[in-house]
């Protein structure tokens, strides 16, 4: 319902942008609404918890970029971010956020990414699935389900939409009541174990929440006693390579964890994606007259 109205809101800011811009009538002109534009955002980006792997790209960004000479990212959590974001857009102000994907602000507001010509940002995120060295031979029915365990990003996308009205427990039941033959897949061929216990470690973010409760009662159906556990993405990548964990679904690579990865290399194992065509980047909401990190403007 409100999807509707800010749709309109979009149309109308966007045309009132364009016709200012349209009065000026010269790339000064344009320099200068956006400029304005930049002022009244105060040279911000409205960032998410200081242990996110974006908060580190954000900052990457700022100093790459000359458009965002002298801005500052304000790092709180990410229920900060959106309910930021839907205030700006209730009020139709400017705004540039941490945005990714899959999650579900993309279906819930009118927003769009910011081109990225510099790539900071990296074209693609594949969110992947990790394990402690060791755990093929320690546990080699835990390690090949772990192997195959995948997800469509359209299934992702669904159950974040879901989760917003339910637990993720309950969508993540709900994901394996319906997709049996995915799980059969999964565990053909594996033996049953005796309530060995397997320890997985996440990050605080919907789409690894409902992955690894996924990834929890496919574990738990073949036996295994799961501990879920969720930390910042610094922890989770010491937890494994140190074996205080058993395995992770969370970390998205290469752009948003790749230096942790690569600080930890040679310490765990990496088994690959488990969802691809995930997306990190800056984010406006559309009706904003500027469609590049390049259209923003540095403080003077
Ligand atoms: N995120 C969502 C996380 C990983 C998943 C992009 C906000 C991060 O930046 O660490």
């Amino acid at each position: 319902m409100f999807n509707f109205k800010w749709k309109k809101f979009g149309v109308i800011a966007g045309l009132s942008l364009s016709l200012i811009a349209a009065g000026c009538g010269s790339d000064e002109g344009n320099a200068q609404t956006e400029a304005n534009v930049s002022e009244e955002m105060e040279y911000t980006i409205t960032g998410i918890e200081p242990g996110a792997g974006q908060s580190e790209t954000n900052e990457e960004a700022i100093s790459a970029y000359d458009s965002l000479n002298g801005w500052e990212q304000e790092l709180s959590s990410t229920g900060a971010m959106l309910s930021e974001l839907s205030e700006a857009i209730d009020n139709e102000e400017p705004i540039v956020v941490s945005a990714w994907s899959p999650h579900y602000m993309f279906a819930n507001w009118d927003i769009k990414y910011l081109e990225d010509p510099k790539g900071i940002f990296g074209e693609e995120e594949a969110i992947t699935t990790i394990t402690r060295k060791g755990l093929k031979d320690d546990m080699p029915e835990a390690y090949t389900i772990l192997d195959r365990i995948n997800w469509e990003l359209s299934d992702v996308e669904a159950a974040l939409l879901e989760a917003q009205e339910k637990e993720f427990e309950e969508v993540a039941q709900d994901w394996v009541d319906e997709n049996q033959d995915t799980v059969a897949e999964w565990t053909e061929g594996i033996e049953p174990v005796d309530g060995t216990s397997i320890e997985l470690v996440l990050t605080p973010w919907d789409a690894e929440t409902f992955t690894t409760n996924v990834a929890k009662i496919v574990l738990e159906q073949q036996g295994f006693s799961v501990t879920l556990t969720p930390v910042d993405p610094a922890i989770l990548f010491k937890a494994i390579a140190t074996s205080d964990a058993d395995a992770s679904l969370a970390p998205w690579m290469p752009a948003t964890h790749g230096e942790l990865y690569a600080e930890y290399e040679g310490e765990f194992e990496d088994l690959g994606p488990n969802v691809e065509g995930a997306k990190i980047g800056l984010a406006v909401p559309s009706y904003m007259d500027i469609n590049s990190i390049e259209d923003l403007h540095p403080k003077e």
